[in-house]
C-alpha cells in the first residue's frame, strides 16, 4: 500500500507533465479565443492628439473601440487601420519622414511608413480602402475635441493573421488653430485638391503594442532593398519567434492569457 508521503510525491512528480500539456494546448486555445491588442495612439505633426484603442477579434469579425482628445472640434475625422496583411512590417511615422521638407507630415509621405489603408473606419456602410475619404462617414470630434468610436467589421482572414502588423491613424490637423479644417491652414491635399491638407494630414498614430514580430521590417534597412527583399521567408522567421515562445512557453501563455482576459472597452466607448 501506498503511504500518504509516496502518493503526494507521485503527485507532485505528474505536475510537470500535467503543465507541458496544457503548454503545448495552449498557443491553439488561445488562437480559438477572442484575443485582444492594445493600441496607442500618439501625436504625429505636433497636433496634440492622443488616444487610446482597441483592437478584439471574434473569428473574423473585428471590434474596433477608439478613444481619443485633442481633435478638430466639431471637425470629421478620417480614420483607417493601415499596414500590411502579406507579413510586413509597417509602423508608425516621425517629423523626419517629411521628405519634401514643409514642415507638414502629408498622408502620402507617412504612407511610406504607415502603408496604405487596409480598413476604413467609418461609422456606417462600407469600411474598404475606397471609403478612406468618406468624411461624411468618419466620426466628428465634439465641441471638445473628443472623439469615441466603436465597430464590430467583417474582416478577412488575412486580417485576422495579420492583426498585429496593422495600426491605427487619425487624420485632421488645425495648423492655425481656427477649430476648423481650411486651407489658410496648409494648403490643398495632394491626395485630393477638393480637401485642405488640414483635413487629411495624420493627427495621430499607434501600433499594436509588441507588434509584428516576425514581420519582415519595411524598407529592408538591414539590406538596403525593398520589402521581402532580405531573403528570408516570413514563416521562417515567425517559425523561430514561435520556438522561442515555446521555449518559454510557461510564463508567456500565462501572460498572454492574463491580458486577454483583463482588456476592457476604453472608458466610455460603448
Ligand atoms: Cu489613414
Amino acid at each position: 500500500m501506498m503511504s500518504k508521503r509516496t502518493g503526494r510525491l507521485a503527485v507532485l512528480a505528474a505536475l510537470p507533465a500535467a503543465l507541458l500539456t496544457t503548454i503545448v494546448a495552449s498557443p491553439a486555445a488561445l488562437a480559438a479565443d477572442s484575443p485582444a491588442f492594445q493600441i496607442d495612439l500618439e501625436q504625429l505633426n505636433e497636433s496634440g492628439s492622443r488616444g487610446t484603442a482597441m483592437l478584439s477579434l471574434r473569428g473574423k469579425e473585428l471590434t474596433v473601440w477608439i478613444k481619443s482628445e485633442g481633435m478638430v472640434p466639431g471637425q470629421p475625422s478620417a480614420q483607417h487601420l493601415h499596414g500590411s496583411t502579406e507579413g510586413h512590417d509597417f509602423h508608425c511615422p516621425d517629423a523626419s519622414d517629411d521628405t519634401n521638407g514643409d514642415g507638414i507630415l502629408n498622408n502620402t509621405e507617412a504612407t511610406h511608413d504607415y502603408g496604405d489603408i487596409n480598413i476604413s473606419l467609418t461609422t456606417s456602410g462600407d469600411t474598404d480602402a475606397g471609403s478612406g475619404l468618406a468624411v461624411d462617414r468618419m466620426p466628428v470630434a465634439d465641441k471638445e475635441g473628443k472623439i469615441s468610436y466603436k465597430r464590430t467589421i467583417p474582416v478577412s482572414q488575412d486580417v485576422v493573421e495579420h492583426i498585429k502588423d496593422l495600426h491605427i491613424v487619425q487624420h485632421g490637423i488645425d495648423r492655425n488653430d481656427n477649430d476648423k479644417y481650411d486651407e489658410e491652414g496648409a494648403g490643398k491635399s495632394e491626395l485630393d485638391p477638393k480637401l485642405p491638407q488640414e483635413a487629411t494630414a495624420p493627427t495621430n498614430c499607434g501600433e499594436v503594442k509588441g507588434a509584428a514580430v516576425g514581420s519582415i521590417p519595411v524598407g529592408g534597412i538591414e539590406t538596403g532593398s525593398g520589402p521581402g527583399a532580405a531573403g528570408v521567408s516570413p514563416n521562417l522567421v515567425t517559425g523561430a519567434a514561435i520556438a522561442a515562445t515555446v521555449t518559454a512557453a510557461g510564463a508567456l501563455v500565462l501572460a498572454r492569457r492574463r491580458k486577454t482576459s483583463r482588456v476592457v472597452a476604453p472608458e466610455g466607448a460603448a
